[in-house]
This record gives structure tokens, sequence and C-alpha cells, in this order.
């Protein structure tokens, strides 16, 4: 059974640069794609060859399946590894990529379908004995189904969108009365986000554990699981941080949720990297909730704690090889912990805060390990996820793990754009995380966004640096005596004044001492006004609700005053940099 030779790699940022590195120690050719929007891209710098995936909108070129396949052809690329988000759960592009005679490096389209469907999935997972959140494993087509098995199996309930996953489109029902407004909400919110407006119910869990475990399967029958990931920490559906092993689980308990995820991979027929997300309450239950059929984000503490690479048996089992460990070789040393480092305002609710990093230096040393995918002078797009980096530790214990993550976050540093760099710093000082709380209700707080203000550094000093744009340069070179005249793309010389200009002129448009603007952070759509001209509002009050990668993000007012000039209403477009309204300060 042959490798495949070039691997053409459907993704960006990070993810894409960890897929090369396995590629280049597998000895495989790698290919980039990139949008007009990453044309300087670090990613697209690391590849053995880049092809664009334009023109076209920048937001959707990592979608257009026919294109990508098209570079594939044009590289001569005989394999294709989606990362994650953008194709990587697409069981139709899954299948396009078979057809065109190349190799998927990703579980069979058949199990990705089957796991779109979070309704069909319980159904498959209830066949196999399973455990799944007790509650309806068929969609619930009217209010009376709700009530219904609110009787069955009690208050309170939580409708999900049956195409859903990841928390979009779920809606708590604490009592009958709110069931019709629960259940019409999460239809609307399937239909806007999935085009599905199927939805189901399961019984609320109060205060659970988001524990997922990790599973490797091959095309010779071979499952196995390579323990779990704690998530739980986590702000409106998105994971901050993740760990392994979970403060909440023991060998016996993983023995049990790991029995559980190979029988849940082999009634989907599975085959590469998955994960079996589920729910752990107090009393030790264990409940399937759904299933990642893609390498995650957060795989990276799981290969930390295991010494296995899990992008390498992705390609081997591609390339139908049996899986190189058994599951008595699985031997998980010490604890492992992941942050995300997001270009985000904690300050005003997590916003997403595209920007040039002006400055940056990654940390080192004993145990640590970034997954990054930007450099000094990269721009953070508001076209895709927020995140420059993840930064992971391994210690010995959870303890040591803490303490080397905390001292890792003291030494990176980023210039420019806000990060959770103060709010990591914040979270893993808490006696909650100490403890191994659940920490509900935490992440959201109030005190917590005070420390991490408290915490975060004045950005570093913009020290000259170039901001790694290639510029064409007309010049000459002598290759073995002989001239030629060449364009060398090179970097723009140090950058710094226009850094400072840049920050300065954005300082005075988002309403620095002096200015009434309201503005958009971001480019996205308007899903409501709270205000109307004339209303007195206090300083981070809700203005307005724009939604931006299907996330979406409150505008809040930067000071107290009178709203005027609002020029903005549901449904519209509106650019990063927008007005949206003006807050006059009222006369003292
Ligand atoms: C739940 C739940 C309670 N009961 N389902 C689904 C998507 C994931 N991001 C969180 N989800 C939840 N599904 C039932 N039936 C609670 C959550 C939940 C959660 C679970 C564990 C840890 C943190 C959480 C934060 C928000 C919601």
């Amino acid at each position: 059974m042959a490798l495949p030779s070039k691997v053409l790699v459907a993704n960006r940022g990070e993810i894409a640069i960890r897929i090369f590195r396995t590629l280049r120690e597998l000895g495989i050719g790698s290919v980039a794609v990139y949008s007009e929007a990453d044309r300087d891209a670090l990613h697209v710098r690391v590849a053995d060859e880049a092809y664009l995936v334009g023109p076209g909108p920048a937001a959707e070129s990592y979608l257009v399946g026919e294109r990508i396949l098209k570079a594939a052809r044009q590289a001569g690329a005989d394999a294709i590894h989606p990362g994650y988000g953008f194709l990587a759960e697409n069981a139709a592009f899954a299948r396009s990529v078979e057809e065109t005679g190349l190799t998927w490096i990703g579980p069979p389209s058949a199990a990705i379908e089957l796991m779109g469907s979070k309704t069909e999935a319980r159904t498959a997972m209830q066949a196999a004995g399973v455990p799944i959140i007790p509650g309806a494993t068929e969609p619930v087509v009217t209010v009376a189904g709700v009530l219904r098995l609110g009787e069955e199996v009690g208050y309170p309930l939580i409708v999900k969108a049956a195409a859903g996953g990841g928390g979009k489109g779920m809606k708590l029902v604490g009592s009958p009365d709110e069931a019709g407004g629960a259940f019409e909400s999460a239809q609307r919110e399937g239909e806007k986000y999935f085009a599905d407006g199927r939805v189901y119910v399961e019984r609320y869990l109060v205060d659970p554990r988001h524990v997922e475990v990790q599973i490797l399967a091959d095309a010779h029958g071979n499952v196995i699981h390579l323990g779990e990931r704690d998530c739980t920490i986590q702000r409106r559906h998105q994971k901050l941080i993740e760990e392994t092993p979970s403060p909440a689980v023991d060998d016996e308990l993983r023995a049990r949720i790991g029995q559980i995820a190979v029988d849940a991979a082999r009634a989907a027929g599975y085959r590469s990297a998955g994960t079996i997300e589920g729910l752990l309450t107090a009393d030790g239950s264990y409940y399937f909730m759904e299933m990642n059929t893609r390498i995650q984000v957060e795989h990276t503490v799981t290969e930390e704690v295991t010494g296995v690479d899990l992008v390498r048996e992705q390609v081997l089992i591609a390339a139908g090889e049996p899986l190189s460990i058994r599951q008595e070789d699985v031997v998980l040393r010490g604890h492992a912990i992941e942050c995300r480092i997001n270009a985000e305002d904690v300050s005003s609710g997590f916003l997403p805060a595209p920007g040039r990093i002006t400055a940056y230096r990654e940390p080192s040393g004993p145990g640590v390990r970034v997954d990054s995918g930007v450099v000094a002078g990269a721009e953070i797009s508001g076209l895709y996820d927020p995140m420059i980096a993840k930064l992971i530790v391994h210690g010995v214990d959870r303890e040591h793990a803490r303490m080397r993550m905390l001292r890792a976050l003291d030494e990176f540093e980023i210039g420019g754009p806000p990060t959770l760099l103060g709010f990591h710093r914040a979270l893993l000082s808490h006696p909650e995380f100490i403890a191994g709380g659940t920490g509900h209700g935490l992440v959201e707080s109030e005190e917590l966004a005070a420390r991490a203000d408290e915490l975060t550094r004045e950005p570093a000093a913009a020290v000259a640096a170039s901001d790694g744009r290639l510029r064409p340069r007309a010049t000459a070179v002598e290759v073995g005596g002989r001239r030629y005249d060449v364009t060398l793309l090179e970097p723009e010389p140090p950058w710094v004044e226009l850094a400072r200009r840049r920050r300065e002129r954005e300082a005075s448009g988002r309403g620095g001492a002096g200015s009434d603007a309201v503005v958009s952070p971001m480019q996205g759509t308007v899903l409501k006004v709270d205000v109307r001209e004339g209303d007195e509002v206090e300083a981070g009050a809700v203005i307005c609700v724009v939604e931006a990668m299907k996330m979406e993000n409150e505008i809040a007012a930067h000071r107290s005053g009178t709203v005027a000039d609002v020029s903005v209403a549901a449904g519209d477009a509106v650019a990063s940099g927008q007005v949206i309204c003006r807050v006059v300060a009222d006369q003292a």
C-alpha cells in the first residue's frame, strides 16, 4: 500500500501548517490553497506549492469544492486533507473527492452524513447500545410534541436543531409555558444556520462536563480510543481551554467511556480520526452527544499525553495501513492543557478584534508547544476565525501543567489586537479552575473580565519589524557569471510609522476621547437594533447585534449618553468600521 505522494490541504492558518509538518515528516509533498485575502499568509509560504482559489469573495474561497479539486488537478496532488471547518464535514465534498480518484484523508462520506443528522446519529447510537441523552430520536414537529416529551422525561428540556451541533440552535425549556417560544426559536435558528428547521428534544442535564473521547479507526476493523479531553470551559459554545486527562475521569471511568466511544465509532462504520462528544454528569453518567468527524482544534492535548501524531495516523489510515498502535499500547503520560489565543476583546464581550499583529514572540522551553499560523506583521482578517495561536503545555500532572501554562502565557508577546492572553491568565489562576470545577457562569462573569483586564499587559512596544507583505522590486542577479534581470518579492521595510498611524485612526474611529461614534468592529449582518434615536443609554448597553461568521456579537455603547443618527436597521449589511450610531454625552 502506497502513501500519497502529494497532499493538498483544503484549509488555512495553523491547522494547514500543522498538517504540512506531518506531511514533510512522511516525505510527502504539500500543496496549499489560498484566498485573495490570504496571499501573504504563512500557510502559503510553508507549503511546497500554493494555488489561489479565487477570484471571488475571500470569505467563501475555502468552501468552493470545485476550485479545490481544480487546484488538486493542477498540482497533481493524489490526496486531500480537509483540516477542520470549511469542507471537513461536507459529505458531498468527501464523495466528490473520492469520485475524482483522489484519496480523502478523512472518514467515509456515509459516516459524515450519519453524524451530520443529530437525530439519525441518536437513533444509530441507541441501536448500538451507546447511551444517549434521554429524549426524542425523531424530529419533534409540533409544540405538542415538546410538551409530550416534557411529561415523559420531565423538565427542564432542551430543544436542539437536528442539523445543528456545537450549540447553535439550542433553546432551554424550563417549564411547559416556555415550550412554544423555544420550539419556534430553535426552528428559526436551524433554518438560518443550517437551512434545516427540524428540531428534536432532550432532557436538559444540569451542570454537566463536556468530555469527549478521541478515537482512531482503520480500514481493517481496528478501532481504539486515546483517552478523553475535557472541554467544559466554553463561552457561547466556543471552547476556550481543553485539557487531558479530565479532572473528573479516573481509570475506571476512562475505560467505560472509551468503550462507549469505540462502540459508537464501529456502529458508524467509521474510519480515520474522530471524536465522540459526550456529557458527563456529577453522578458519573456519560451520554453520547454528537460525533465530530474531523481532526479537531484540540487534538493537540491528546498528542502530548499519548505521543501519537494523529494527523500521521489519518494519512496512514487513508493509505490503507493498519493502526500503528493497539489499545493496550496506548499510554497516557502526564497532563496537557491547551489555551486558544484569540484576537478578541474581553472587555467588549469577546468581540473578534481583527487587525495587524505589530509584534510577536512565541513562548518556548520545556513542555511548551505553539501551533500558530502567524508571524509579526500578519493581518488577522475579519473574514475568518480570529484564533491567532494555540498554546499547549505538557506537565507531569495538572498542577504542573497549570503553572507551566501561566509561565508560557507570560512569555507570549502579541502586539496589536487585543487577545485572550490576559483572560487565560485570570482563568488559570482562579480557584474554580484550580479545583477542576465546571466553572459554569465563571467565564461570563464580571469578576473574571475585570481580572483579565488587570492581567492584560500593555501591548508589546511596536519594534521595527516588517509587515511581512511581499512587494515586487526589480533588480539583477548573477548566476555563474551571467546577469539576469529579475523581480524580487520582498517584505516591505519596517513599517512602524504606518502601523502607528493606523492605530491612531482606529482609536479615533472607535470612540476614543471626544468621539461619539459607535462603529461595527466587524463585517457582518445586523440582526436587531435595540435602541432608537433619543434613547438614553448607559455605557455597556447593547446597541445592536451583528452576526458575523455565524456568531452573534453584541455591539455596546462605549459611553453613557443620548443615541443619535442611527444609520442601520435589522437585515442591513455592515462593514468593519462602519458607524452604527452616535452616543452623544449628556452635558454636565
Ligand atoms: C446540553 C447541555 C445540557 N443538556 N445538552 C451542546 C453543545 C455544547 N457546546 C454544549 N452543549 C450542551 N448541551 C443537554 N441535553 C449543556 C450543554 C452545555 C455545556 C455542556 C458541558 C459543558 C459546558 C457547556 C456549556 C454550555 C452548554
